[in-house]
């Protein structure tokens, strides 16, 4: 039974677990056609059926593999169910004496059918989930079914949502029991940038960050490692990079990298790592100067130098042992090529070359790209590539749009992928954009033809470093980050337009990040701890 239901169509599952929950439990099922009221999940799943009955989940509740398919190996789902365990126990205590309570009406396990032996997390991976409580056949267990690892750990995400800790009773409550839902993202890229550049963020405020993340079903850490301030990474092949940081603490190992990419696809969550260049690079060259065009004037990277794109090989070498998402972020964003034509030496080469700045600027981005490309990525670029030298780029280059202006229609129109990420909308570090501004901005805007639309992978929120560090990012980034969440998770027809349902749902996932830790802000707060000097 258990094997047929993971074989079985999302229509007849659904069916059979719907009938036998009636069945079993004799309570009301709203079925989900619009009925989102009062429900207090986020992102709001694709469908929701439940019912209005209690059941009680046992705190000593057990993980039932069915491992014909996917054995769970490497841990990963098991290490999923002891979070979503340690949160729901949180500090409790707990009833001991829980046969006093109706046994037809406690979970006492979950059961877990994930049909795909691979743990690989890979971009587009399938992320959809059916999760029902009780399951259909057993209403002493919880069933969740996914097609990956990392569906199913959006199942338990769920699940964690429509459970309560009953301080009367002491034990955990699931909530307008039974329940079905099924599930799945809208896009496959819901992103974070941090910057590590302008503060360095310590491994443990990284990792946090990460967890975060997962509540909000995001997937996707850009992680801005360098820029102009400081160059916090270690680069084997040129060991003197990161003396461009700013202090020998302030360094990560490239140990610590891997750590954290580790640490996050075992989450579900890819790390794509960004290497800007040529603009944003002055900390290059505390360690090599050479990579400047002269003492005086730093930016943008050296173009008429080889050894520039012999470090830039180096890194991007390094890197790809350990940043195993098949993107990776080459910047080329903000790049004034007034140091090129006015230092001797690169504007003498220019004229060989028979080139001014823009074309140098070209020569420089498709340079890194194919370096990029050498070593099995797939390229992200800030939108200025695009609009520069559009036609030119590498097929193979996600557009990533920050700017104000429709680069995203032009783009798709013109056969690229897209990144979302105004400014206006998406950018954290504008500490007056309010929740209902991320909330409202649509990555597929003014974009109709169905294969555009493809074309937009998704969108990404944007925490720069400038203002913040550990001590303030948490809750710059939340509660506003989780509003650009369910625009990326929810089908479009489904993100509520009814502004007072989504604030008292937001409002309530806000206090649920607090419970975990989450120093998110009130949503009628500003946004950050500190005021602006
Ligand atoms: N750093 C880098 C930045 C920004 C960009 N690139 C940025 C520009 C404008 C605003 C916020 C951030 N700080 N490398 C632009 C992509 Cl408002």
């Amino acid at each position: 039974m258990r094997i047929e239901n993971a074989v079985m169509g999302r229509k007849g599952i659904l069916q059979k677990i719907f009938l036998g929950s009636l069945v079993v439990h004799l309570l009301v099922i709203a079925v989900a056609a619009g009925y989102n009221k009062g429900l207090k999940i986020w992102p709001m799943p694709v469908s929701v059926s439940h019912g209005r009955g209690t059941l009680y989940l046992r705190n000593d509740l057990e993980l039932r593999i069915d491992g014909r398919m996917y054995s769970d190996a490497s841990g990963i789902f098991k290490d999923g169910f002891f979070r979503f365990l340690e949160i729901l126990k949180g500090d409790h205590v707990f009833q001991t004496n829980i046969s006093s309570f109706n046994s037809s009406l406690i979970i006492k396990a979950i059961h877990v059918v994930i049909v795909s032996p691979s743990d690989e997390l890979q971009h587009g991976v399938d992320e959809s989930y059916k999760l029902s409580v009780p399951m259909l056949g057993d209403p002493s267990y919880a069933y969740i079914e996914a097609k990956t690892v990392y569906g199913a750990l959006h199942a338990l995400e769920t699940f964690s949502q429509v459970c309560y800790f009953n301080h009367s009773s002491r034990v955990i409550e699931i909530r307008q029991a039974p329940w079905i839902i099924f599930d799945e993202p809208r896009f496959s890229y819901r992103g974070l940038l941090i910057d590590t550049s302008r503060h360095f963020l310590p491994v443990p405020v990284i990792k946090k960050v990460i967890d975060s993340m997962t509540f909000a079903k995001l997937n996707v850490l850009h992680w801005h490692i360098v820029d102009e301030e400081s160059f916090p990474l270690e680069i084997p092949s040129y060991p003197k990079l990161w003396n461009g940081a700013y202090s020998s603490s302030e360094r990560y190992s490239m140990a610590q990298a891997a750590e954290i990419v580790r640490y996050a696809q075992r989450r579900g969550i890819h790390v794509l790592a960004e290497i800007d260049a040529p603009g944003h690079a002055k900390s290059w060259g505390i360690g090599y100067p050479s990579l400047w065009p002269s003492i005086n004037c730093t930016q943008p990277l050296d173009v008429s130098n080889d050894f520039t794109f012999k470090v830039i090989d180096g890194i991007l070498s390094d890197i790809s042992k350990i940043f195993k998402y098949r993107f990776v972020h080459l910047g080329g964003d903000e790049v004034n090529t007034s140091c090129w034509t006015s230092t001797p030496h690169v504007s003498n080469w220019l004229k060989e070359q028979g080139l001014n700045g823009d074309e140098a600027y070209r020569y420089f981005v498709l340079k890194a790209q194919e370096i990029a490309l050498s070593y099995g990525y797939k390229i992200v670029n800030w939108e200025e590539t695009f609009v520069n030298f559009g036609s030119k780029l590498s097929r193979e280059t996600v557009i990533h749009h920050w700017l104000r202006g429709g680069v995203v229609q032009q783009a798709v129109a013109a056969g690229f992928q897209c990144i979302v990420s105004n400014q206006e909308s998406w950018y954290l570090d504008n500490v007056g954009t309010t929740w209902k501004t991320f909330y409202a901005n649509e990555p597929l805007f003014n974009i109709r033809k169905p294969q555009q639309k493809a074309l937009v992978m998704g969108g990404e929120v944007c925490m720069w470093g400038e203002r913040v560090d550990g001590s303030d990012i948490e809750q710059t980034i939340w509660p506003r980050a989780a509003a650009a969440a369910e625009r990326l998770w929810t089908p479009y027809d489904k993100v509520a337009k009814d502004t007072t349902e989504v604030t008292e749902r937001l409002a309530h996932f806000r206090c649920l990040l607090n419970q975990r830790g989450v120093a998110a802000a009130p949503l009628t707060g500003w946004g950050r701890a500190a005021p602006m000097e």
